[in-house]
C-alpha cells in the first residue's frame, strides 16, 4: 500500500457530487437497488452484470483492490494515487520524464490488467471499456511525438514463435494534429504470424482535446481480424456533456489465441524510445473509473446513464490510413 500523496495542483473541480453522495441520494430516493462489492462498485440494478474490472482508486491504492494489476514504473513518481478524481476524491496519476530508465523495452509509466485472468479477452468477444482521463491545463502538445494513454494489447502466443513482439491492437493517443486531437489507432492482421510488415494500420480521429477537463470515454469492441469487427466510441467532457458517438466497422485486431488481450493505462511515449528527445521533457496524466465489462451499463460509474443505447449513430467515422511517416517516426 502506498502513501497517498498530497493533492496535486493541476486538478480540476469535480463535475458531479462524489460517489458517496450519489449513492446515498439514490438509496434515499429508493430509485436503485444499490449494493456494494469488494471493489467498491455500486450496482445500479440487480440484473445488471457487474464490471469485470472497475478501478476507482478511492481506497488510496494504485491497484484499487485488484492485487494482480501490474505496473511499468521506474521511480516512486511513476504511478501514484492523486488526491482528486472524476466525481470523486482519488484517481491514478502516471508520470514520465525524459531520461527515465526504459521499462519493458520502452519509455513508459503504465499500469495493466495483463495478469488479471478474468479481464483477458479475444477474438469473437464483445467488450465494453470505460475510463475518464484528464490532461492538466499546463499540458504542452508535443508536435514531434504523440502520447499513448490507453492500450488494448495482445500478448504474443507461445505457439507462435514468429511473433517476437506485438504492437497493440488499438491505442488511444494524444496526437499533436491541429492543436491536439484524440486518435484511436487500430492495428489488424488476418495472418496467424504477424510481423511489422503485415500490420494494417489506421486511425479514427475522435476530435479536439480539452485540457484541464475530465474526458469520459466508453468503447465497445467486437474483436475480429475480419470485416465483422466493430468499434464504437462515446465521449464527452465537462464543457460539452452530451455524448459524441463514433461508429466504425472493420478489422480491429490480430489472428491470435483467444484471451490474449489485456488493457494498459498510463503513459507510453514511443517518440522517446532509444534516448530520443522531443519538444517536452515531462508528462503527467490522470485516469479514473477504469472499467471493463460485457455490457455498457456494467462499465458505468454509479449514477451515470449508459450512453450506448440512448444515442443513435450520428456518423460513420472515416478511417484514415496511417501514412508511412507516422508508421515509422524517425528517431532524433
Ligand atoms: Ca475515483
Ligand atoms: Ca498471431
Amino acid at each position: 500500500m502506498r502513501d497517498r500523496p498530497a493533492p496535486i495542483p493541476e486538478g480540476p473541480r469535480p463535475l458531479l457530487p462524489p460517489r458517496t453522495v450519489l449513492a446515498a441520494a439514490t438509496a434515499a430516493l429508493g430509485l436503485l437497488a444499490a449494493c456494494s462489492t469488494a471493489h467498491g462498485v455500486v450496482a445500479d440494478l440487480a440484473d445488471e452484470p457487474e464490471a469485470i474490472v472497475f478501478a476507482d482508486f478511492e481506497d488510496g491504492d494504485v491497484k484499487s483492490g485488484y492485487p494482480d494489476i501490474g505496473h511499468n514504473e521506474c521511480c516512486s513518481s511513476s504511478v501514484q494515487v492523486a488526491g482528486f478524481g472524476r466525481d470523486s476524491d482519488a484517481s491514478v496519476r502516471h508520470e514520465l520524464r525524459q531520461g527515465d530508465p526504459p521499462q519493458a523495452g520502452g519509455m513508459r509509466a503504465e499500469s495493466d490488467a495483463m495478469r488479471v485472468p478474468e479481464a483477458r479477452y479475444g477474438l469473437g468477444d464483445t467488450r465494453y471499456y470505460a475510463f475518464s482521463v484528464y490532461l492538466p491545463s499546463t499540458w504542452e502538445h508535443d508536435d514531434r511525438s504523440g502520447d499513448i494513454v490507453f492500450q488494448w494489447h495482445n500478448a504474443p502466443s507461445p505457439a507462435e514463435p514468429c511473433e517476437t513482439r506485438k504492437a497493440p491492437s488499438a491505442f488511444l493517443q494524444v496526437h499533436p494534429h491541429d492543436g491536439g486531437e484524440w486518435r484511436l489507432r487500430l492495428n489488424s492482421d488476418p495472418n496467424p504470424c504477424t510481423t511489422p510488415e503485415t500490420i494494417d494500420k489506421l486511425h479514427l480521429g475522435l476530435g479536439p482535446i480539452a485540457l484541464g477537463e475530465w474526458t469520459d470515454f466508453v468503447f465497445r469492441f467486437d474483436w475480429a481480424y475480419d470485416d465483422s469487427g466493430v468499434v464504437e466510441v462515446w465521449q464527452r467532457t465537462g464543457a460539452d456533456p452530451d455524448w459524441a458517438h463514433t461508429h466504425w466497422e472493420g478489422p480491429n485486431t490480430y489472428n491470435d489465441a483467444h484471451d490474449s488481450g489485456y488493457i494498459k493505462w498510463g503513459l507510453y511515449k514511443p517518440g522517446w524510445n532509444g534516448g530520443a528527445s522531443s519538444g517536452v521533457d515531462k508528462r503527467a496524466v490522470f485516469h479514473d473509473n477504469i472499467a471493463l465489462g460485457t455490457t455498457c451499463g456494467s462499465v458505468m460509474p454509479p449514477g451515470w446513464d449508459p450512453p450506448c443505447e440512448a444515442v443513435p449513430a450520428l456518423s460513420a467515422a472515416a478511417a484514415v490510413p496511417e501514412p508511412p511517416a507516422v508508421r515509422a517516426r524517425r528517431r532524433r
